[in-house]
């Protein structure tokens, strides 16, 4: 028997819903419906926040906490819950034009601070309440009632955008696929921080019909000619490609690198011979002796730099010196010291760190 227990997180006696038949947003709520369910997800532990918009009416048809917030401001609200409230749920649901668009800015910042929460995006293409206009993720060359002989800007590339550092869990998908999209709505829900599910859907009306779709169904064949599945979790999606990118963090990897490298460094130095500042001087350059500098305590050999090849050498008066001030204030100073083999330690600095 189908399970149908799902219906108890949708307020049925809302119905019948604001939304033009054949619309995706129907499914993106059903979906989400049934996903919340299988977790267990309901109305004691979980709160759903929407922007304005079609798609922002999800939140009303919920049998859930519900926060119905300004438009573009819905992120805003569901991380302000789950700061206040951390053992809660907190889900949104609402439309690329309300997240990405208006809401663009909260959802840089809310992607880069990574709270617990999970994002559906209902991805139509295009602003549907208003009427039909191009949005930020409408792509180049659709006809839209503010853009008749093609859209001439460039979309936002939501996936470039979501998964440009790590963590990150971004997912796209299309309500037409619709066993890989309640797979990303479970992986979604699962994830711990900030998730985003990009939902590729359908308004019929106010976009579909523009571009001489007759049906939802011709659409969705359309999203099938468009997008293809790739398998298991990537680090990035192409444009065309359905799936899922999961990033965990690189902390630990780091510290764990920073260790060994600062215990080679450690290693180094041991072996490395100590000069006095007196003794530095004498590695000027002058009778074919090699050019040393002195940098933070440690001494570098900068015979190879360009700057002293060839018969007329430049600035020589640089040569055989502690350069600590004058690296330090000079632009890029550092990076191009690090070039150079270290040779040696001051005896100043190893002295005083003993
Ligand atoms: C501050 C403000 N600016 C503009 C609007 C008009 N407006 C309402 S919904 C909407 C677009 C919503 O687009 P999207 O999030 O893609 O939802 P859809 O209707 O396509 O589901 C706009 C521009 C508004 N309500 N408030
Ligand atoms: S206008 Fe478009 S997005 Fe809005 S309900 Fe109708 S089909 Fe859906």
């Amino acid at each position: 028997m189908i399970d149908r227990s799902y219906k108890k997180l949708l307020k049925l006696n809302r119905f019948p819903h604001t939304w033009c038949p054949g619309c995706g947003i129907g499914a993106v709520l059903k979906n989400v419906a049934i996903g919340l369910k299988e977790l267990g997800w309901n109305e004691q532990n979980t709160t759903v926040v929407s922007g304005i918009g079609c798609s922002g009416r999800m939140a009303g048809y919920m049998n859930l906490d519900a926060v119905h917030t300004p438009h573009g401001r819905a992120l805003t609200a569901a991380e302000a819950i789950k700061t206040v409230r951390p053992d809660l749920n907190v889900i949104v649901l609402s439309g690329d034009g309300d997240l990405g668009s208006i809401g663009g800015n909260h959802l840089l910042h809310t992607f880069r601070r990574n709270p617990d929460i999970t994002v559906f995006c209902n991805d139509n293409e295009i602003y549907g309440l208003t009427g039909g206009q191009a949005g930020p993720t409408t792509p180049e060359g659709t006809k839209t009632i503010t853009s008749p002989r093609g859209e001439h800007h460039q979309p936002l590339r939501l996936n470039r955008i979501l998964t440009a550092k790590s963590p990150c869990f971004y997912a796209r998908t299309t309500v037409y696929h619709v066993n890989h999209f309640k797979t990303c709505i479970r992986e979604a829900l699962l994830y711990k921080g900030f998730s985003f599910v990009d939902i590729i859907s359908d308004c019929i009306e106010l976009n579909g019909r523009r571009l001489g779709f007759k049906t939802a169904h011709q659409m969705f064949k359309w999203f099938d000619e468009r997008f293809h599945i790739v398998e298991g979790v990537r680090d990035h999606l192409e444009n065309d490609e359905l799936g899922i990118v999961k990033k965990e963090a690189e902390v630990e990897v780091k510290a764990e690198a920073k260790t060994e490298v600062e215990g080679k460094l450690e290693v180094l130095i041991e072996g490395l011979k100590l000069l006095t500042l007196e003794e530095l001087k004498h590695f000027d350059g002058t009778n074919g002796k090699p050019i040393y500098i002195g940098y933070k305590g440690n001494v570098y050999d900068i015979s190879a730099s360009p700057l002293f090849q060839g018969e007329k050498r430049m600035r020589c008066h640089i040569a055989g010196k502690d350069l600590t001030r004058d690296i330090e204030t000079a632009p890029h100073g550092e990076d191009l010291v690090y070039h150079f083999p270290m040779v040696g330690r001051l005896k100043v600095k190893a002295e005083a760190e003993k």
